[in-house]
């Protein structure tokens, strides 16, 4: 009865990523294959980093670690050009090694878990066509096929939305694991996907595991990029929602002509979408392009 456990999208949440640690330790998978973006966004990205390597898992490159290897080596453009925009991705391409970061770059785009008498199994960060195209209900079976249906493989495994996805046609399937770290689904727990083996077919778990966010807090106050990068605290909004904000207050920014670098610009933002007259949105349905 083989299982295999593919979770993606830690970015940097330790306490979420030993979470399902925990968990995984109970499913006892076969195989597990972190599918991508391990690294940016929370405040731990190094400790995810190393902890991933340390179980001995199949890793996958995701948008996230090209962010990373982009910035090590040299400045991308942001809004106003203000430095502190970039100011998270920059400081992990600062604490990784150089060791560190030859391995994200020599990690795979693809994994495919081949078992006899099982159907096979590809997996990705984003889709067939890039990292950062994710896959989720807002797609038509053609968009799907084009996506994904036209691998090989019959069963696709993406991620890279933060939304747990499942859609079955003709003989073939698609799936989307969440993510650990930030989903954006409106469950804050460390979600992740469980395929197990059933009479020749696979079935699938999708698991979320409560923890507790005050040490992802606690990590993001001792380290001065909360309090340098209105990014992050855009970031620390996701994580308190379990929504996608960071392209919501860029449009937000730019419609209420506010530069989305101050920190008033991120308050008035903050204050709209918490209050009662303007109810939280529903659980992402159609991401945009690179919002994850
Ligand atoms: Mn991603």
């Amino acid at each position: 009865m083989p299982r295999i456990a593919i979770l993606a999208d830690i970015h940097g949440n330790l306490p979420a990523l030993e979470a399902v640690m925990a968990d995984l330790a109970r499913v006892a998978p076969d195989e597990v294959i972190a599918a991508g973006d391990i690294v940016n966004r929370g405040p731990q990205s190094r400790e995810c980093l190393q902890a991933v390597r340390a179980a001995g898992w199949t890793v996958l490159f995701g948008n996230h670690e090209e962010y990373v290897l982009k910035w090590a080596a040299g400045p991308l453009p942001g809004p106003d050009d203000n430095p502190d925009w970039w100011l998270p991705p920059v400081r992990v391409a600062q604490q990784l090694s150089a060791e560190e970061l030859n391995y994200l770059a020599a990690l795979p785009r693809a994994h495919v878990v081949a078992l006899p008498g099982l159907p096979a199994i590809r997996v990705v960060h984003g889709s067939l066509r890039a990292l950062n195209d994710g896959i989720g209900e807002w797609m038509s079976d053609d968009d799907l096929h084009a996506a994904v249906w036209s691998a090989p493989e019959p069963v696709v495994v993406g991620a890279h939305t933060h939304v747990p996805f499942s859609r079955r046609l003709d003989g073939r399937w698609a799936l989307n694991s969440g993510a650990v770290g930030f989903p954006f689904n409106g469950n804050p727990a460390a979600q992740y996907l469980v395929l197990e083996s059933s009479n020749g077919a696979w079935q699938a778990d999708f698991r979320a595991v409560p923890y507790d966010r005050a040490p992802v807090y606690a990590a993001w106050e001792r380290d001065e990029v909360l309090s340098r990068a209105v990014v992050a605290r855009v970031f620390r909004l996701e994580l308190e929602t379990a929504l996608p904000h960071l392209i919501r207050y860029e449009r937000f920014c730019e419609q209420q002509g506010l530069n989305p670098t101050a920190a008033d610009s991120f308050e008035h933002y903050r204050a709209r979408h918490t209050s009662a007259a303007h109810p939280r949105p529903a659980a992402i349905q159609t991401p945009p392009a690179g919002e994850s």
